[in-house]
């Protein structure tokens, strides 16, 4: 437990009136004697030690400030998983400033709308993005500067700095989240939200403590590696390590082995991908106490297979951008494949029907959550909010079920939003990028499940010109979707149909695909 912030028995957070959460993230770890410790440990051989950490979060605070933000101000960073990632979210929260770390695979549109919607005074971003992102500064023009300047000016600056005092339900830091028409949201996080999930989920129900260290293949951005790899092991004084490359099956095999990870986390798309290889060659996985997923829901086969080949179990948890982290899950003590778990201790739910009373029990209904780690609004959305958030509680837009024993079982969304490899995939982007080819009169996407019961984007295509649809054509519409949108985006399959089900207002009906 950090000293001056407790939980009492109602698992509420008690915190100072005025604080600044990166003094208990980061400040506090020099004093407690933890300076010498490696806090990061990266792929390219660097090791950063907890006091290089506060010198580094401190002299971001400052460089963020000569470029002329102030408290309040948002600085959007895209930037790779690397220890600059935590100098620019800390040294900005550290100097009342709002980090806004959006998903690094998006396309130059996308950037140049978060750049307009946030009116973030700086863009920072790892120069691998640099084609995106200059396209994107010319859509909305933004200061901006690659995270090697950032570094450069960091060299310059102090390495002392006042935290900027703050009430635990300021804003602190916000999370893009993907719409399923519109565009994205950016959900609101305030100073208090990392600090309940640290200790409910991360402390509390992994029981990460100062000698774990944690590996998580889901990346910083997501909010789900921002916990796993960032906010749980600096709350406990543990160590993060981090790969800025894509998390194929190889990569997490020799990263387990050469940093000996306690905790890896991952999704169910990469565990399948995972057990497929192990088929070919075995690995060590002795280090570790427990696997988390997230993200989308891990099939119990998974979950089987996972056990007899590493000896390990996967703790699946639901968990949210708006929420933070997750709320739902498994226990090492208690646990239930096929299921997300149980609430954790902290997070209230409830299950309603359509007319908004709670269901039976067993009955399955849309699942609202309440906690305080939930982001309190979105940035201008004002209606998106009030549906959402309704007297403290949040429409989590999943529809959930508990068996006999409490353990809550996912059934799937209330929208058309698929999860595709744990990120967020709207059927709408996708279709809007299919019309585009010239052969295409009108597309529907829907998810379909893969060989591993895993969802995965399918598109329906109506053409302009009946029975021409060919593998060819497949082939290109699939490339299309690759270079335009996210790349995980692309239809896995496309089936060529003659006319699509509408309603008699002319909305495509995907239900209807789906049956
Ligand atoms: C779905 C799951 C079944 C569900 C996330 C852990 O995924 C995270 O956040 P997102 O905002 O998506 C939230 C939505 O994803 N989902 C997530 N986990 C599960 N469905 N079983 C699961 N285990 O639809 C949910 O509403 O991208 C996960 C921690 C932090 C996160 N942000």
């Amino acid at each position: 437990m950090v000293q001056g912030i407790d939980f009492g028995a109602d698992h509420k957070v008690r915190l100072p009136d005025r604080f600044n959460v990166a003094v208990p993230f980061i400040d506090r770890h020099v004093p407690e004697g933890r300076g010498g410790k490696v806090a990061i440990r990266t792929v390219h051989g660097e090791d950063v030690t907890y006091a290089e950490l506060a010198e580094n979060v401190n002299r971001a605070g400052n460089s963020l400030m000569a470029q002329g933000l102030r408290p309040g101000d948002r600085l959007l960073m895209v930037v790779k998983d690397c220890p600059a990632f935590f100098y620019l979210f800390w040294g900005a929260i550290k100097a009342g400033i709002v980090p806004v770390p959006p998903n690094t695979l998006l396309r130059a549109p996308d950037y140049a709308y978060m750049f307009e919607d946030s009116g973030c005074r700086l863009v920072v971003y790892s120069s691998e993005y640099a084609s995106e992102i200059d396209a994107a500064l010319l859509m909305t023009p933004v200061k901006a500067l690659t995270v090697e300047g950032f570094l450069a000016e960091m060299a310059n600056a102090l390495p002392k700095l006042e935290a900027r005092l703050a009430a635990p339900t300021d804003d602190c830091f916000w999370l893009y989240s993907s719409g399923s028409t519109g565009r994205p949201k950016g959900a609101v996080h305030a100073q208090r939200n990392m600090v309940v999930t640290s200790e409910l989920y991360g402390a509390r129900v992994l029981g990460v403590t100062e000698n774990d260290i944690c590996y998580s293949a889901a990346k910083l951005f997501f909010a789900y590696g921002l916990g796993n790899a960032m906010t749980f092991p600096l709350w406990a004084g543990g160590t993060a390590i981090l790969d800025d490359r894509r998390p194929t099956p190889d990569v997490t095999f020799e990263n387990i082995e050469r940093f000996k990870p306690t905790l890896y986390y991952g999704v169910p798309t990469l565990y399948a991908a995972q057990l497929a290889a192990l088929d070919a060659a075995p690995h060590s996985f002795s280090s570790l106490r427990a696997c988390v997923s997230a993200g989308e829901a891990l099939p119990a086969d998974i979950f089987r297979r996972w056990k007899e080949k590493t000896g390990t179990i996967i703790l699946d948890g639901i968990g949210s951008t708006e929420c933070l982290h997750i709320f739902i899950g498994n226990r090492l003590d208690e646990y239930r494949p096929g299921t997300s778990g149980k609430p954790v201790p902290g997070y209230e739910i409830k299950v309603l029907d359509d007319k908004g009373q709670p269901v039976k029990k067993g009955e399955s209904g849309a699942l609202w959550i309440r906690a305080e780690s939930t982001a309190r609004y979105y940035w201008n959305k004002p209606e998106k909010t009030a549906e959402t958030m309704v007297d403290g509680w949040l429409n989590t837009g999943d529809t959930y079920r508990e068996d006999p024993d409490g353990f809550l079982i996912y059934e799937g969304r209330s929208d058309d939003m698929l999860k595709v490899g744990g990120i967020w995939c709207s059927p709408v982007e996708i279709e809007s990028c299919l019309i585009t080819h010239p052969a295409v009169l009108e597309a529907a996407v829907i998810g379909q499940a893969d060989a591993d019961q895993l969802i995965k984007p399918k598109a329906v295509v109506v053409l302009k010109q009946a029975g021409s649809g060919g593998a060819e054509l497949t082939e290109e519409l699939a490339a299309l979707c690759k270079k335009t949108l996210a790349p995980y985006k692309y239809p896995r399959w496309i089936e060529y149909v003659a006319e699509l089900p509408k309603t008699a207002t002319g909305k495509i009906q995907r239900f209807k695909l789906r049956a």
